[in-house]
């Protein structure tokens, strides 16, 4: 059987709903291309919308080196958000709907204007912010070991799994953001630290690079979506019994526990 969009997004969306890790789905189509990839990801949005969820937002992926270097690529990419990966705080990580959780913090955004691009710079894109928030994203991606090519984590609506945002809101003209830091705890263990600036220099640049993204799709980023801006810190397992404490200078404290 020939590879298609449609067949890509059935195949991940079936090792996402039982829960089976899988190879890249370039070893089988390699000529996946990047654009290919992307309708793929939007294929499986519908098919998330078909069954009744709704979107509440955007991702970014791979916008820090520490992220990049982890996954052996250097081009941030967007993905789709919907209610069903909204964990509320202090729920525990759904390990029987996951195959193999990591986590990692990010600063969100709220957004309160349209943003569309093409053309959006940091300062246009961060005037249309309603609200900055710490959060922490729970990456599972439906391929064995994280392995992927970027068509393949395109595809796969890069590694979605769930996540949580914390309950501090503070409007962005408050913060520094390139400055605004988080500290990881794992288990009570110092595990990673970084700052806003981790993220393509300013997470602002980052949701720059989202409008535009979008833009070139003729898609706009909507007034109410969050933003996840993308993980500032390479990502740590989440096993059954494991505790993860992320604090911001600014934006509180989140804890999530692997159930
Ligand atoms: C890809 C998902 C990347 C981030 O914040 O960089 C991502 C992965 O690491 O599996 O969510
Ligand atoms: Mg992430």
């Amino acid at each position: 059987m020939t590879w298609d969009l449609v067949r890509a997004a059935r195949a991940l969306l079936e090792a996402e709903d039982t829960r089976t890790d899988r190879g890249p789905i370039t070893d089988e189509w390699p000529d996946l291309d990047l654009d290919t990839a992307y309708a793929v990801q939007d294929e499986t949005l519908q098919r998330r919308l078909n069954r009744g969820e709704h979107i509440v937002g955007i991702k970014l992926g791979l916008t820090s080196r520490a992220k990049q270097q982890r996954m052996g690529i250097d081009v941030p990419l967007t993905a789709w958000l919907t209610d069903a990966m909204l964990l509320p705080a202090d729920a525990p990580v759904p390990q029987d709907q996951l195959i193999h959780p990591r986590a990692e913090p990010e600063i969100v955004f709220v957004m309160k204007d349209r943003l569309a691009g093409p053309g959006v710079t940091a300062a246009t894109a961060l005037a249309a912010v309603g609200s900055v928030h710490g959060g922490i994203e729970v990456i599972d991606s439906r391929y064995r070991d994280f392995r992927f090519t970027l068509p393949d984590v395109v595809a796969d609506n890069s590694s979605s799994g769930r996540f949580v945002t914390g309950p501090v809101g503070l409007p962005p003209e408050k913060l520094d953001l390139a400055m605004e830091a988080c500290l990881v705890e794992v288990d009570g263990q110092v595990a990673d630290s970084a700052t806003g600036a981790a993220v393509q220099g300013h997470p602002a640049e980052a949701l720059a690079l989202a409008a535009n993204e979008l833009g070139r799709r003729g898609l706009a980023i909507e007034p109410g979506w969050l933003v996840l801006t993308g993980g500032m810190t390479d990502a740590v397992p989440v096993p059954p019994g494991t505790t993860v404490a992320v604090h911001f200078t600014h934006l509180g404290s989140l804890h999530l526990t692997g159930g």
